[in-house]
């Protein structure tokens, strides 16, 4: 399974540092997620952040933004050498273009899913995506609650997958637990974004929580 830690979640005052103490922890991904407090009441990371992020990390990269208009800063974040980007397919004009974009540039076209967007909204997206993030909370912040509907979406992502043999992975972002991410991998998700729910501000070492998360 991937293990995806959010920065958001990292501690600021220390970020190097934690940058560093993830990638030794072996994590995937390091998840990114940027808010304009327009498409999400929230502000998020910004570009500055990520220029730190890709400078100083040997792990890849992801960004996840829940921003209105995302096409307008594709080329900016792929230049950084981020490996995936992920939109909302609702905040842009044209999401089909954005991602065929996406792929031209040298990154991995994705999807985030908010609560409301359905399986159904996805299939014009299904054959231009390598990856595919559906959110268990509503998108904006961390700490939230997980969303026990969402469930039933998720397994029929998967089956569509399934069903056309199509090969984007199936992530979920948002207040996974341990369990939760037992019972999703068994099922066939393939990754976890990792925030305050399983890896962050608990007074234990990533290296360790990270080892926990891989054996179930
Ligand atoms: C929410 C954001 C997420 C959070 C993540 C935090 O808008 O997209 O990536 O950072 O959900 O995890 P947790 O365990 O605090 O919900
Ligand atoms: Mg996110």
């Amino acid at each position: 399974k991937l293990l995806c830690p959010s920065m958001m979640c990292a501690k600021y005052e220390n970020f190097l540092d934690e940058i560093k103490l993830l990638d030794e922890a072996g994590v995937d991904i390091l998840h990114n997620d940027v808010m304009d407090g327009r498409f999400v009441p929230n502000f998020g990371m910004g570009m500055q952040d990520m220029e730190v992020i890709c400078k100083n990390a040997k792990t890849i990269t992801d960004i996840h933004l829940m921003v209105e208009e995302p096409e307008r800063y594709i080329d900016k974040f792929a230049k950084l050498g981020v490996s995936i980007i992920y939109i909302h397919p609702e905040s842009s004009r044209q999401a089909v273009r954005t991602l065929q974009n996406m792929r031209y540039m040298g990154v991995h076209p994705g999807i985030a899913v908010s609560p409301e967007v359905t399986v159904d909204m996805l299939i014009p997206y299904f054959s231009l995506v390598d990856y595919i993030m559906v959110m268990t909370v509503n998108p904006g912040f961390s700490g939230q609650k997980y969303l026990p509907f969402i469930d039933d979406k998720i397994v029929n992502l998967i089956a569509a997958k399934k069903q056309n043999k199509y090969n984007y992975k199936i992530m979920i972002d948002g207040a996974c637990s341990p369990d939760i991410i037992k019972k999703l991998s068994s099922v066939g998700v393939d990754g976890f974004i990792l925030g305050s729910t399983a890896l962050f501000n608990k007074g234990r070492n990533y290296m360790e929580i990270i080892n926990e998360l891989r054996m179930i």
